[in-house]
């Protein structure tokens, strides 16, 4: 029988809820002198995107000055971005990737 004098507290959580990690956003800058199809070479290889998707993101930088690539982990995000800021480097094209939080 449960005893009416006790006052029964509430069972302090075990495992406090964790802050999700912030997620970060790749973003393809445009510039006027990198050739168009080195920046889908680019984001198939290091991004394994397909000719299509890839094409479809370059335009969407060239004709709106940036676009967001991938959303993911904080150092994948700024692995990918400086592996496609390496490759554009060893070309001498001034293609530009860059990392941000996402909102
Ligand atoms: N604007 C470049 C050109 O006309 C092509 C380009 C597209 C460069 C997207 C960068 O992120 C970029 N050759």
């Amino acid at each position: 029988m449960p005893r009416k004098d006790i006052a029964v507290q509430p069972k302090e959580r075990a495992k406090p809820k964790l802050e999700r990690p912030r997620l970060y956003k790749v973003i393809l800058n445009n510039d006027d002198y990198t050739p168009r199809e080195f920046v889908t070479i680019v984001l198939k290889a290091v991004f394994r995107m397909s000719a299509e998707t890839s094409n479809r993101v370059m335009m969407t930088a060239h004709k709106f000055g940036k676009a967001v690539v991938v959303v993911c982990a904080k150092d994948i995000a700024e692995t990918k971005s400086s592996e496609a800021n390496d490759l554009a480097k060893e070309a001498s094209f001034p293609l530009l990737f860059t990392t941000e939080p996402e909102e």
